[in-house]
Parts: C-alpha cells; sequence; structure tokens
C-alpha cells in the first residue's frame, strides 16, 4: 500500500529576523518536490499554503503573556493553532503530514498536531537545539525556542496550545548540534533529551548516530515526526539559510541520514524548514530540501 505525502505549505517568517524565509514552500515546490516525491513511490497532494499574517500589519510586542520575551507571540499562536488541526486532520485521513516552511517556529504546530492522539518520538536535525524560551532566549525569535514549546519546558509549562501531548523527553533527539546559546546548553543537558553534536557525527559516523536517534524516538512510540531545519546542511551545501553556522552534515551525510529514517518505516510526520529563497544561490537549497524529503520517504536510486 503506498502512502499519500500531503504537503502542507507554511510561510511563516514571524518566528525570525530575516525576512524571506516566508518564501521556503514556494521554493522548495519550484524545486521539484511534487516529481521528488513520485520518485520515492509515495503519492503527493498538495492543500497549499496556510495563511500568515504580514510583519508589516503587526506588533512584535502586542502580545507578551510571559516573562521574557517572544516577538509575534499571537501570530505564533494562531498559525501554530491553524497547523495542529491540519496536520491532525491528515494524520487522521490516514495520510502523511509534509510540512514546508517558514521558519522552524512552524515545527510546535506540527508536533502538536502529530502527538494529539499518539505517543509521538521526535528527530531534530539542526544546528542549533531550539530549546531556548521567552525568558533564556538572546533574540526573542520563536524559531529558537520550538523544541522547549512542544516540550512545555520552563515558560511554556502549561501554555496548551504549544504542548505536544503524545511527546516526551526521553523520545526526543537532536542530530547535528554545532550552535547552542548559554543557557539552552545548560537546559538541554539538564533535560532527558539526547543530543548528538557534529562530534558524534565525526566519531561514529552518521549512520550509527541516526540510527541511534531512532532508537531513542521509537522507544514505546506509535511512530516519529522528523524536523529538518536545512541548517543543518553545512552552509556550503545549503547556503539559503537565515542562521548559516559552519561544520555542518555534508551533501552525502545528510542524504545517508534521511536515507536511514526511511529505512525505519517508522515516519509519522515531517517538517522541512528555514530554506530562504533571498539569500539562497540558484535555488539549491530549495531543491536540496526537495531531494531530502523524498530520501526520507525512501527515494532509492535502484527502486
Ligand atoms: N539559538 C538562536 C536563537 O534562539 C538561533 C536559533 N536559530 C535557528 N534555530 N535557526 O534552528 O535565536
Ligand atoms: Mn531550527
Ligand atoms: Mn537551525
Ligand atoms: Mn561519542
Amino acid at each position: 500500500m503506498s502512502r499519500t505525502v500531503r504537503i502542507i505549505g507554511v510561510p511563516m517568517d514571524l518566528g525570525a529576523d530575516r525576512r524571506g524565509v516566508d518564501m521556503g514552500p514556494s521554493a522548495i515546490r519550484y524545486g521539484g518536490l511534487a516529481r521528488e516525491l513520485n520518485e520515492a513511490g509515495v503519492e503527493a497532494v498538495d492543500t497549499g499554503d496556510l495563511s500568515i499574517p504580514r510583519a508589516e500589519e503587526r506588533d512584535p510586542d502586542a502580545t507578551q503573556p510571559m516573562a521574557g520575551k517572544a516577538k509575534f507571540f499571537r501570530e505564533v499562536e494562531e498559525t501554530t493553532r491553524d497547523l495542529t488541526e491540519t496536520v491532525a486532520d491528515t494524520l487522521e485521513a490516514g495520510e502523511t503530514p509534509l510540512t514546508l516552511g517558514g521558519d522552524h517556529s512552524i515545527a510546535i504546530g506540527s508536533m502538536v498536531g502529530s502527538a494529539r492522539d499518539a505517543d509521538v518520538g521526535v528527530v531534530w536535525l539542526d544546528a542549533h537545539g531550539d530549546y531556548n524560551t521567552p525568558s533564556t532566549s538572546p533574540s526573542g525569535n520563536v524559531h529558537g525556542m520550538p523544541l522547549a514549546a512542544a516540550l512545555g519546558v520552563g515558560d511554556f509549562e502549561g501554555v496548551d496550545w504549544a504542548n505536544a501531548e503524545g511527546l516526551r523527553e526521553e523520545n526526543v533527539a537532536i542530530v547535528g548540534l554545532r550552535a547552542l546559546d548559554e543557557a539552552e546548553r545548560a537546559a538541554i543537558r539538564d533535560s532527558d533529551v539526547t543530543a548528538y553534536t557534529m562530534s558524534d557525527l565525526d566519531e561514529h559516523g552518521v549512520t550509527t548516530v541516526v540510527e541511534e536517534a531512532l532508537s531513542v524516538a521509537t522507544d514505546g512510540t506509535d511512530g516519529v515526526h522528523v524536523s529538518l531545519d536545512l541548517d543543518w546542511l553545512d552552509p556550503k551545501t545549503a547556503p539559503g539559510v537565515g542562521t548559516p553556522v559552519r561544520g555542518g552534515a555534508t551533501y552525502r551525510e545528510a542524504h545517508s541520514a534521511l536515507e536511514t529514517i526511511a529505512d525505519s518505516d517508522a515516519v509519522r510526520s515531517v517538517d522541512v524548514v528555514e530554506v530562504n529563497p533571498i539569500l539562497d544561490e540558484h535555488n539549491e537549497t530549495a531543491e536540496l530540501a526537495a531531494e531530502l524529503a523524498a530520501s526520507a520517504f525512501g527515494k532509492r536510486i535502484l527502486r
């Protein structure tokens, strides 16, 4: 039985400083997403884009319901609620949600939706930990907070729309870390989240690390949410991102990681985020995002 993948575009740029990431969903589609998914042997259907407010029409500081700072917090809540419903409905219909960002704040909604009626693990492919809270964030940008939000860490405790019901820290694995803020580092160390840095990839190889991450995420769960931030890759390979960090995954490591993830047969939902076409070179980061999404759903040369 072939899988139906539902593409959900979320042109969100309110969770990050650099405008342009809102064009990510268009660029990834233009970069061949539907063709790539068909080559993976899945049926691709496209829901179009959720509607996101324009930054110019909103006040970033209109709502600050907790300590610290979280820019456009009200708008992030609106979008999260919207995406949560879309993702949950997609799963209920027996389809697999593929959410295209937009900045990484959208992963709150995809995790809350994916973990609403199921126990879910997460594999988080990112240069960053995304474990800040409004109190710890140096930037106030919500794209640096989605894991903390979904897990109910710190300020996010009891924030119903942001907490993913069937998700536990024990089932979260971050892979490829190389940039953490000070308080974020301490919070990750104190948590039950498993974090693999780029040094772990150097030492053990990508396949071994991703297999370990998958065993963390599948332990006692019904499936895995995969969240791919394109800044996980080295900026030479994926230049079109807002917060590049040197020393990331190579082109082959990235494919290998997503192919290993596909082999687990545990993929429940996927995000592909942070593609910024304004900063990209000839849409190559968007094309890579499309290829990697297909790898996550089983695209292989001999198939
Ligand atoms: N840690 C920084 C912050 O919280 C940067 C986050 N940027 C990301 N995360 N792209 O993946 O603002
Ligand atoms: Mn991220
Ligand atoms: Mn990142
Ligand atoms: Mn080690």
